[in-house]
């Protein structure tokens, strides 16, 4: 058999895979994998460094499918190639409930799956991250420990995609130049040919954008190679214009949409069988291909040792630091280090924003937790992200600790995502709550993979003043609650908001939010607590003078309100107590005891934050009393604004007594 011929029956297991397991399953996308197998039997036989034995090796090449639609290209290339976890019934039970083949690849379903795809774009705009997350790693470890690729394969969907502008611009600044993508470039997308709404010069644009981009034969292996080959050697990132022809070898259907989102039926698989000249029924793959593609997963195995070797041997500290760094692991001084630093906090008693409290806790944390890496979508100074540890990175120094991600809070997210997923650092990166919409697609995904993202949105809500209602939150606390597995801060004081970040770092599974004031706040835990306080969500921050006739829950700003109009009510003999609420997602996980007595019996719940009232009911109750927003803000200054809105001890005070004297 000539190399030609061998490779041609490699990617064509992939095509038939994909074919008969979409067939099986009657739903997927078939189109994709036919087109692009070609591009990835050459960049799997040859080029990506893996050993699909140690698919968590740590300098592995990266590939991820950002074009997730086409997933069973991901689950054949990993069924292929031996990874434990794709059997052969995994390939069959293609998208069955339960199967590590999902729809669209999902992170921690199986071990070769860098990240979760799906949503377009996101993934390469994630590579960025990763591409990133492997220079900043080489910095500090040395080439020896950190050295590999990150690949991705992009389709006209992913292009199309906004996100994909802000995640070009941002690797074509950073000359990321070991992120090399794939662009299928089949001209077709779901509604037909993408003639009908897109007419960009792809290549083009990448260029402009500081990236070396070219057109080849996406089905010319010897193409293919070459461009891979001069991409390793680049100073900038690499885009391939891949020209393919969408579900290649469906007798009709090739090249057209009916290839892209569902079965291509008996016929036509029949059809294809023919002109590939494949005669093995489905999921059975020739004895010798099958080896092939298993040696390849096993290619990698030397130098998976030889790297094992120059780890072993690596100076104790350094080895011991890597090691520490990947397992995702804090410091073990990290807490004592928070518990000090609380202390100070509850003597000193700062008057500042919460945004500045978040600014001296990283300053706490940075200089203790080294894998911090910190960022702003150009909100660098109200986000107050950086700290005297977080120097920029460029392109000439990658040993740095703080990107400017620019005006592109979505690219920040989901380049904060491919940081997180690439192992060894902590991400976190800012913006202004309001824009957390610009953020949400990549914000809900870290949520869906669950991985450590943090996402710092300062100026969170009426409190900002002047800039009015267009960057004023209102139901972002709330939206952002409404995700699962996302943990939503609102920090009332520089202790709090301490003890919300050492959450976020220890949250392994669960990207964070803190929502951070503008304006200054006074310290309200003026007792020091060793104990994490806003770990338990909520907690009586402050007691009745009696039986609670009454109890507020606020959060944030807030809070200071809600002690105020405590005075006004104890005053007046009615006992009321404070509830802080730094976190919902946290309370909602403690005991049902605990729920019970923090919520308490008082006759009246009152909640105060300046937000929307959704989701507030479950504490207070659907006759409970909310101060609050109740549509958008205005622009005024923040002395105006509170009172303008009835968001006021005062108000909350006097809704009390109203409500006491029945009216
Ligand atoms: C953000 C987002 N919008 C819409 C979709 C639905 N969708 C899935 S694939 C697709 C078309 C993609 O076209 P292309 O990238 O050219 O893929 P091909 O048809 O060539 O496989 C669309 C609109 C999606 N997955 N993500």
């Amino acid at each position: 058999m000539t190399a030609r011929e061998q490779h041609d029956r490699m990617a064509n297991a992939i095509r038939f895979l994909s074919m008969d397991a979409v067939e099986k399953a009657n739903s997927g996308h078939p189109g994709l994998p036919m087109g692009c197998a070609d591009i990835a039997t050459v960049l799997f036989s040859r080029f990506l460094k893996f050993d699909a034995k140690a698919p968590h090796w740590a300098d592995r090449d990266r590939f991820i499918l950002s074009a997730g639609h086409g997933s069973m290209l991901l689950y054949s290339l990993l069924y292929l190639t031996g990874y434990e976890d794709m059997t052969i019934d995994q390939i069959k039970n293609f998208r069955q409930l339960g199967s590590k083949t999902a729809g669209h690849p999902e992170y921690g379903h199986a071990a070769g799956i860098e990240t979760t795809t799906g949503p377009l774009g996101q993934g390469l705009a994630n590579s960025v991250g990763f591409a990133l997350g492997e220079r900043i790693m080489n910095a500090a470890f040395g080439n020896d420990l950190v050295n590999h690729y990150t690949y991705v394969l992009a389709g006209d969907g992913c292009l199309m995609e906004g996100v994909s502008h802000e995640a070009i611009a941002l690797a074509g600044h950073l000359k990321l130049n070991k992120l090399i993508v794939f662009w299928d470039n089949n001209n077709i997308s779901i509604d037909g040919p993408v003639s009908l709404a897109d007419n960009t010069d792809q290549v083009a644009r990448f260029q402009a954008c500081g990236w070396n981009a070219s057109h080849i034969d996406g089905t010319d292996p010897e193409a293919i190679a070459y461009a891979i080959e001069a991409a390793r050697h680049s100073d900038k990132p690499t885009m391939i214009a891949c020209k393919t022809t969408i579900g290649f070898g469906a007798p009709t259907k090739a090249g057209t949409n009916k290839a892209h989102g569902s079965p291509l039926g008996a016929e036509e698989i029949a059809g294809a069988r023919k002109f590939f000249n494949w005669d093995s029924p489905p999921f059975e793959i020739p004895a010798d291909i099958l080896d092939a593609w298993r040696a390849i997963g096993k290619g990698g195995v030397k130098a998976r040792a030889d790297w094992e070797g120059r780890l072993a041997n690596a100076e104790p500290k350094l080895k011991a630091e890597f090691e520490r760094r990947l397992s995702g692991k804090l410091p073990s001084n990290f807490d004592a280090v928070i518990a000090d630093y609380k202390k100070k906090l509850s003597t000193d008693k700062p008057k500042v924003a919460t945004r500045k409290s978040s600014e001296m806790a990283l300053e706490v944390i940075n200089g203790a937790v080294p894998e911090t890496i910190g960022g702003s979508a150009d909100l660098t100074g109200s986000n107050n992200t950086k700290t005297s540890q977080t120097k920029n990175i460029t392109p000439d120094d990658y040993g740095q600790r703080y990107v400017h991600y620019g005006i592109r809070e979505h690219g920040m997210a989901a380049a904060i995502n491919g940081l997180t997923l690439h192992g060894g650092l902590i991400a976190y990166g800012g913006t202004f709550l309001c824009f957390s919409d610009y953020a949400r697609p990549s914000m809900r995904l870290a949520s869906l993979m669950g991985i450590r993202s943090i996402f710092v949105m300062t100026h969170d809500s009426i409190g900002l003043g002047e800039d009015g209602p267009t960057h004023q939150p209102v139901e972002h606390l709330a939206a952002l609650r409404a995700i699962p597995n996302h943990n939503v801060f609102r920090p009332a004081d520089a202790v709090e908001t301490a003890e919300c970040w050492q959450i976020a770092l220890e949250s392994e599974k669960t990207p964070s939010t803190l929502a951070l004031t503008r304006q200054n706040l006074p310290t309200v835990r003026t007792e020091h607590s060793a104990k994490n306080l806003s770990s338990q969500g909520a907690y009586e921050l402050a007691a009745a003078s009696g039986e609670a006739a009454v109890t507020i829950f606020a959060t944030g700003s807030e809070v200071e309100i809600a002690l105020g109009a405590r005075d006004l009510l104890e005053k007046h003999g009615h006992p009321t107590r404070v509830v802080s609420v730094p976190c919902f997602e946290l309370f909602d996980q403690q005991s049902e005891d605990y729920r019970k007595k923090t919520i308490g019996n008082a006759k009246i719940k009152v909640a105060i934050e300046a937000g929307i009232r959704q989701g507030w009911d479950h504490l207070i109750g659907t006759d409970g009393i909310f101060i609050g927003m109740h549509g958008f803000g205005a622009s005024g200054t923040i002395e105006q604004l509170y009172p303008h809105f009835g968001i006021t001890a005062d108000a909350a005070a006097k809704a009390v007594e109203a409500r006491l004297h029945g009216k």
